[in-house]
């Protein structure tokens, strides 16, 4: 395939027929036009959107941004912004344009490499990978080319990966939020509090986690006497209580679904560590304490027991791989069922997903597609989790966009939970794209 294109790049200096070529290329997608554009995110903030235009349609992508970044993401845009980013995809744009074929998602490699020398070219053999090009840039660009790639193999994009999930995602939904997605002073020092039904269908799983929010918007009204009714960047409660009075209130959520429903509803936390960590101490604002390394772990083994947490993101701050190892050693002798889950600490790259993974540091892990910005190097994170008994939980930003990719990815990676909020019309363009999908994997079961 690499070859082909190769031949086609430089199509005037071989001697092969254009009539010719353009008869292979029957088997593989030609890209009419790539166009890049700004927009709003949810948090009204800019970032990039990208068509692709083939003979099969138009197909949209567009990047989320993180407020709580991981130290070591991969910057969104390029260092002189988004408008850089989006001027240098329409000029790559143009030089893909009819001179590139592709045919299946490791073809994304090859405009990898294409991206890399171009930079190169523009900034006189000084760039490093993807500089200019950005995470966001990359990530909106290979999504809107591979929903042209699967369409121009006849089929959806989660369908492309997988004809026949056996599974759909459960939805790891946020309720209430606090640290850096909440504006307000007076707010819970953990990010985020969710809530994961367990269910057999995915349908059941989104109403339930709407259910429960319903629930929580009752309680935060009768037990948070300063709640001005504000809502987080994820659209979840942004309450002035702190930890443990929100771990009370979503448990009483929690015996409420199970009464109501009589399905379990699993409870979890996002704790940011990184977001309120400073010299070797966490600082709880709220109980005016901080906490060494130790005493934080021994404090959170104690929060899994107490509330029965089933879920617990970055625990510890960003780079502390032997406190992870040190707390999932603690949870294994105390023998609790609990996802100890690496986002800041593994920021979906390879090579530290292989530390983690050596040091024994996680049990599952967060895969967000933007924090590198490349699927390929997504999908060998996604693979080595895998074969390495690590869960994947697919995962959206803070501040999101229409963009439903990785609901997809999340159906055709076979990823068993998707994390990306319960309200909002960004949520709900995953959510509901699920909802549909499930609909059409029964459908096509009965014809
Ligand atoms: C997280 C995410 C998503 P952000 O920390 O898991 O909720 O936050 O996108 O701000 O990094
Ligand atoms: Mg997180």
């Amino acid at each position: 395939m690499c070859k082909l294109v190769i031949l086609l790049i430089n199509i005037n200096k071989f001697y092969l027929s254009k009539t010719f070529i353009f008869s292979i290329l029957e088997y593989f997608m030609l890209i009419n036009s790539i166009t890049a554009s700004k927009i709003k995110d949810s948090r009204k903030e800019d970032t990039i959107s990208v068509v692709v235009e083939t003979k099969d349609g138009k197909f949209e992508a567009s990047a989320p941004s993180g407020k709580s970044k991981g130290k070591n993401e991969r910057a969104a845009f390029s260092p002189k912004g988004v408008n850089l980013t989006i001027d240098f995809v329409n000029a790559l744009g143009k030089k893909l344009e009819n001179n590139v074929a592709l045919s299946s998602f490791h073809d994304l490699e090859m405009i990898e490499e294409i991206i890399k020398k171009y930079e190169q070219q523009i900034m006189k053999g000084k760039a490093q990978d993807f500089e200019i090009i950005g995470a966001n840039g990359l990530f909106a660009l290979e999504s809107a080319l591979l929903k042209a790639i699967a369409a121009s193999h006849g089929k959806e994009l989660w369908q492309y990966f997988n004809e026949k999930p056996s599974m759909l995602p459960l939805p790891l939904g946020n309720i209430i939020e606090g640290a850096k997605h909440v504006k307000q002073s007076k707010k819970p020092d953990f990010q985020e509090f969710l809530v994961l039904p367990k269910t057999k269908h995915f349908f059941d799983a989104y109403f339930i986690n709407l259910q429960g929010y319903n629930i929580a918007k009752k309680l935060v009204y009768d037990i948070d006497k300063d709640y001005s009714g504000a809502l987080s960047d994820e659209n979840a409660f942004a309450v002035s209580l702190d930890n443990e009075a929100v771990l009370r209130l979503l448990s009483e959520v929690r015996n409420e679904v199970q009464v109501k429903f009589a399905l379990p509803l699993e409870l979890g936390i996002d704790i940011a560590a990184s977001s309120f960590y400073n010299l070797g101490n966490y600082i709880y604002k709220n109980k005016e304490t901080k906490l060494t390394k130790e005493q934080q772990i021994s404090f959170i083994v104690d929060l899994i027991e107490k509330f029965k947490l089933a879920y617990v993101e970055d625990p510890l701050h960003e780079e502390d791989f032997n406190g992870f190892s040190m707390l999932m050693k603690k949870i294994n002798n105390r023998k609790l069922k609990c996802m100890i889950t690496g986002d800041d600490l593994i920021c979906t790259n390879l090579e530290r997903l292989k530390k983690a993974v050596k040091e024994k540091c996680i049990n599952a892990l967060i895969v967000k597609p933007n924090q590198q910005g490349s699927l390929i190097e997504t999908k060998k994170v996604v693979d080595f989790a895998q074969e390495n008994g690590i869960r994947c939980v697919i995962s959206h930003r803070s501040g999101e966009t229409h963009d439903n990719t990785i609901a997809h990815l999340a159906v055709g990676w076979s990823i068993p939970i998707i994390k990306t909020g319960i309200l909002g019309k960004e949520r709900f363009a995953k959510l509901h794209e699920l909802v549909r999908i499930e609909r059409k994997i029964h459908e096509n079961k009965k014809n």
